[in-house]
Order: structure tokens, then sequence, then C-alpha cells
């Protein structure tokens, strides 16, 4: 190095940037937290790259570089003193951002954020929490106003063509308290692509990449937040785009992609992206994908095929109920119970496993309800895995702006906000009768006779049965297991003393480090007789002679006047028997796979 560049170097400035994904406390006041995660966070991906190429032109001048840190609280432990420190120790210049932050991760953001404006560096926190409640609440909720108390900054709408401004004014030490971009949603063809380096996707145990390729749905369920943060206009990445998302990936190793969209199938520019991708995988990428789609996606000419084609193998369906009341109630008219499946035959036809959700909690729910239409689903619908969820007030969504304007009591804790507790009154159940039907759910569809059926239902279908072992170990392991939502689980789990929720008392060593050691040898423990139990089930299928001639209800194909007197779906409740009238005369005859 010459005189004059290290001359330089040593002039140079440097501005530290931090984006921080925060994770939300357990019922001890624990961080959730693991060594491993399943998927990276496709907004810090995004808030990465726009911050990448700030960074590349130098947004802040030629004498200061950024430097970005970007870390997943749910895989990464945040220390805030040593954040602190390093900001200071280059020269105090800094912002802290908190990414993507959701309702039950506003508790924790904020944990964070207070430290770090109580040391003087600007911090902000972005996401659906506060822009869902900005969205739909006459005034700015108590937690929003508390963060403006203490100097926090609040981002409300998307970064992108924002992100320049935020830095600069977080340089001259004069963020805002509220950035609201809320009715300014930007276009998406051409925008910054999402990107995380390598060492980021490591600390999942898969490789796989996150991306949006667009935002916006057209339908609107009440309990949504998306349609009143993200809007209903569908906005969309180019196919280039979506190209470069796959070369960039690639090129690091990555080769499977979750494309975050809520719904895919709605995504305006579908076709272009899939035969893109088809373009790839037929020059030798082998791209493999999960999507998020609704019920009649089946419907959409050539969806179906193009998704085989260009190598979707995982399809989230938000099933949501099989009572047309229920979804009548939510808003969700677009699910016709009728069509269900139908639709699931068609992913299974091109070898996709299907992930429904199933949320529990809707106005007609009751424990017996619930287990009967969950042995319905088990008999006569080909679903490869359910995930269940409580109905869940969210902030930013239709009913939580009706539960707030009718004064009607909501958990005023928004760390439970996770959709994996009551948070509200249900009219036909207690808190507690709707805890066990939330847990005798999971423990119903995941009984060993039922997985045998899925494996078997895999192997006549051409899937392998040891993929539905893995994922039905993952799900009802994190559950009965690690006491999580599979969406929120990962490999074993870090706690540390010392980051327990404020409020709570810091536990002795005594006590702290014997239980965790327990704990670990437990779950560890119970995680093995699981793995064995669900192999020895597996072996038992993959040895039957028959098994690949095996047929059921679920898997029978769906025929012109398919046997609606034959299936309790049809017939369970006076409202399925409406929804097969209704459909009969308007002749929505579901389209035969
Ligand atoms: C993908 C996804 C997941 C993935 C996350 C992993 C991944 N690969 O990304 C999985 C499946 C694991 C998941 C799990 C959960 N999710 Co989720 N998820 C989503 C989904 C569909 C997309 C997220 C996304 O990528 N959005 C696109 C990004 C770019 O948007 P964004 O985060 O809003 O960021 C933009 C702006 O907000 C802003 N911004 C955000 N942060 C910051 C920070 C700063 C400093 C700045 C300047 C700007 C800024 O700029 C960004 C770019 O424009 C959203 C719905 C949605 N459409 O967003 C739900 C959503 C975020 N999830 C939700 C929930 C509730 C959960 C779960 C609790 C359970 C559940 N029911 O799914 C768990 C929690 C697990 C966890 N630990 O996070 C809710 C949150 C609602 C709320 N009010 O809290 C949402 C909105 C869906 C819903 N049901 O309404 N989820
Ligand atoms: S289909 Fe999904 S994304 Fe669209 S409004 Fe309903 S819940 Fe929201």
């Amino acid at each position: 190095m010459s005189i004059a560049q290290r001359r330089q170097a040593v002039h140079r400035e440097v501005f530290q940037l931090f984006l921080i994904k925060p994770s939300h406390y357990d019922a001890d006041g624990y961080v959730i937290q693991w060594a491993k995660t399943d998927l990276p966070s496709n907004s810090l991906a995004v808030l990465y790259a726009l911050a990448q190429d700030s960074q590349a032109r130098a947004v802040l001048g030629d004498e200061t570089d950024i430097k970005i840190t970007v870390q997943d609280e749910t895989n990464c432990r945040i220390n805030v003193a040593k954040m602190l420190r390093t900001i200071r120790k280059s020269g105090g210049k800094g912002l802290v951002g908190l990414v993507g932050v959701q309702s039950n991760q506003y508790p924790r953001a904020m944990d964070i954020a207070r430290q770090v404006s109580a040391a003087g560096i600007p911090v902000c926190i972005g996401g659906f929490h506060a822009a869902g409640s900005l969205a739909m609440l006459p005034e700015p909720p108590p937690e929003v106003r508390k963060a403006w108390d203490l100097g926090i900054s609040i981002f409300a709408g998307e970064a992108e063509g924002r992100f320049d401004m935020l830095l600069q004014d977080a340089y001259r030490g004069a963020l805002k308290p509220l950035y609201d971009y809320r009715n300014d949603l930007p276009g998406l063809e051409g925008a910054i692509t999402p990107f995380l380096p390598k060492a980021v996707h490591q600390r999942n145990f898969n490789l796989r990449a996150a991306f949006d390729s667009g935002r916006g749905c057209p339908f609107q369920c009440s309990f949504c937040t998306i349609i009143n943060v993200q809007g209903r206009k569908s906005r969309y990445r180019s196919a280039d785009d979506i190209e470069k998302i796959v070369r960039d990936h690639y090129a690091q190793g990555i080769r499977k992609f979750f494309i975050t969209d809520d719904n895919f199938a709605r995504n305006r520019n579908w076709e272009a992206m899939f035969d893109r991708i088809i373009e790839l995988r037929a020059e030798g990428l082998k791209v493999k994908l999960i999507i998020q789609v609704d019920t009649l996606c089946y419907r959409i000419p050539n969806f179906i095929r193009k998704a085989g084609l260009a190598g979707v193998n995982r399809v989230f369906i938000g099933l949501e109920n099989i009572n047309p009341d229920n979804l009548i109630a939510a808003k969700k008219k677009q699910n016709r119970i009728t069509e269900y499946r139908t639709m699931l035959q068609m992913w299974k036809s091109i070898g996709a496993m299907t992930y429904c959700g199933y949320i529990i909690g809707f106005p007609n729910d009751t424990p017996e309800r619930l287990l009967r239409d969950i042995e319905i689903i088990k008999r006569e619908l080909p679903v490869d895995l359910l995930e269940f969820f409580y109905l869940t007030p969210l902030p930013g969504s239709e009913d939580h702006q009706i539960l707030h304007r009718k004064g009607i009591w909501m958990e005023p804790d928004l760390n439970k906000y996770d959709t994996e507790h009551v948070t509200t009154a249900h009219p036909l159940m207690s808190p507690d009768e709707w805890r066990k039907a939330y847990h005798l759910a999971w423990k119903n569809y995941y009984e060993p006779k039922h997985v045998v059926t899925l494996m078997r239902r895999a192997l006549a279908s051409g899937m392998k049965p040891r993929k539905i072992a893995h994922m039905a170990l993952w799900f009802y392991g994190s559950i009965a297991i690690e006491k999580v939502h599979p969406l929120q689980a990962g490999l074993f789990r870090r706690k540390y003393r010392a980051d327990r929720r404020p409020g709570l008392p810091k536990e002795s060593p005594w006590v702290f480090y014997p239980r965790y050691f327990w704990e670990i040898l437990s779950k560890h423990a119970r995680l093995l007789g699981l793995l064995t139990h669900y192999r020895y089930l597996r072996w038992r299928v993959e040895s039957d002679p028959m098994a690949a001639r095996y047929q059921d209800l679920a898997l029978r194909p769906v025929v012109e006047g398919d046997a609606e007197d034959e299936l309790e779906i049809f017939s369970a409740t006076d409202s399925a028997v409406q929804a097969v009238e209704k459909a009969r005369k308007l002749k929505l005859r579901p389209v035969p796979a």
C-alpha cells in the first residue's frame, strides 16, 4: 500500500450499519433461538441488498465506508453491548435497523432498540407491526408512541427507493420519528433484488434462499394483515429479476428457493417467471422451489403444470377450514370445499408435497367439531402436512380493527401474537378448551396410523416416504418436543441466562444451567425416540409388496359428478350441504385432475 493510499485509508470514516431481524421470547422469557434454523428471512435479504447497493454508490460520500452487519436473532445471539462498542470504536457513526418486525417480535425489538437509543445511536424499527397498526388504527398505538418517546424511529412502508435517505439522516444524527410511505408503494420491476451472503445462509441447516417475487393479494380475508400493508394490487418483479436472483444465488452454491409471496398464484407475472425458471432448468440449473398459493390456483390454466416444470416441490396452501360457515365468516369466500380434493390431487400429480394451513378458533369451532373435521380431512383429502394456527387478531388485520373498535378484550402482551396463543375470547370455547383443541389437533393429525397413511399415499403417488417421515418429524416434533410451531423451530435450542425478558429476574446459575442441561438431554432423547418410531413406520410401508398399489378415498380420482353423497366433507354441516348445492346450481364443477 502506498503512503497516499495508507493516509487515505487512515482518514476514511466508517459508518456501521447493523441490520437485525429480532426473534421473540418464550413462555419463560428467554429469546427463542437455535444453533441452526430452516429458512433465511427474506425481509433481511431485501434490506441487505438495498444496503449493499447504497454502499456501492457511496451514498454517504466518498470519504465514508458503510460497513454492513446482518444478523438473524433466531440463529445468532445479539450482543447489544458489543454492537455499541463496535460503533463507538469506529467513530460513533452508525444505524441499527430492526428488520421485518412482526407484532410478536415488537417487544423484543423494543428491548434492543431501547439500549441502542439510550447510547445515542440512531435506531429504526420497520416491518409489519408498525405498518399494519398505523394502517388500521385511528391513532398510533401506545407501543409505537413509546418508541417515539425513547427516540426510536419507525419506518412504515417499503424501503425500496428510500434507503439512501434513511442512511443519510442517520449519518447526520437526524432520524425522523416516522418514515411513512404506506400510501406510496413502490413498483418492483427492476428493483434491487434480495440477497444474503453465504455466511448468513450457512446458519440454516438447508441452503435455501428466500425471495419475494411480488407483493399484494386481491382477496380480502378478515384475519389477513398483508392486504392492509402491501395492498391488494399485484406488484411484481420481472422475469429478468428472477433470473438474476437465481443466478446470484447459484453462484454461491444455492439451488433451492422459497418464494415468499403470500399467494404466488395471484402474482400477475407468475407465468413469465415460471417460464424463465423452466429455461434456466433446461440450461442445467437444478432449481427447486417452495411456493405459497390459494386453493383456486389449480383453475389457472397451466399453473400447476408449469409449477412442476419449474421445479416446485413444496406448496403451502391456505386451506384454513373445511366448514363453509367459518370460511364465510372470515371472508375467505374463494375457498370452495367442493374443489379441495381436485386441487390437492393435481399437486400430487406433479410430485409436490402439500402443506396446508388450518386455523383453529373460527366462530363455529368447538373441540368436538374440530376433531370431526380433522378426521374428515385425514380420510378424504390427500393433503400431506397440516399445520395448525390459532385464529389471531393480528394488528393490521380487519379482525383486529373490529375488536379494537368494539373495545373487546385482546391480549395486551404483543409477544403472544405468534398465532400460537389464545389472544382474544371465543364465542363457543373457553381459553382452556381452545388450547386443548389446538393441541389435540396436532396430536390427532400426526398420530402414527395417519403418518403411515401419508407415507402410503406418497409411495403410491411416486414420492419417497422418507420425505413425509422427515417433515412429519419436523412438524410434530417441533410442537410435541420443542413446544413451538414448526415455522419458528430450529435445531438445538440456544438459551442465554443473561438474555431474559426485562421485568423477569435473572436466574441463579445453579437453577438455570442444570435445568437447561436436563432440557437438552430429555428433548434429544424424545427426538431420538420419535425418529426411531418414524423410521420403523417407514420401513413397514416400504417393505409392503403391495405398497405401490395403495388406494383410498382421498387418492381416488375426482370425476365429474363426484361422490358428493359419499364424502362426509360435503355433508358434515348444513353449510357444507348448501355449498355443494350452490356449486351444483352454478355448475362450479371441480375440474377433474
Ligand atoms: C415469508 C414469511 C415468513 C417466513 C419467514 C422466513 C422467510 N423466508 O422470509 C416463515 C414461513 C418462517 C414465517 C413465519 C412466521 N410468520 Co411470517 N410471513 C412471511 C411473509 C409471507 C413474507 C415476508 C416477506 O418476505 N415480506 C416481504 C418483505 C420485503 O416485506 P417486509 O418484511 O414488510 O419489509 C419491507 C418493509 O416492511 C420495510 N422494512 C422492514 N423492516 C425494515 C427495517 C428498516 C430499518 C427499514 C428502513 C425498513 C424496513 O422495508 C422492507 C422492504 O420493502 C409475511 C407476509 C408478507 N407479505 O410480508 C408473513 C408475516 C410477516 N408473518 C407473520 C407471522 C404471524 C408469522 C409467524 C408468527 C407465524 C405465522 N402465522 O406464519 C411466524 C414467525 C416466525 C419467525 N420467527 O419469524 C405475519 C405477521 C403479522 C403481524 N402483524 O405480526 C405476516 C405479515 C403474515 C400474516 N399472517 O399476516 N413467515
Ligand atoms: S389469500 Fe392469503 S394473502 Fe390473500 S387476503 Fe387471504 S390470507 Fe391474505
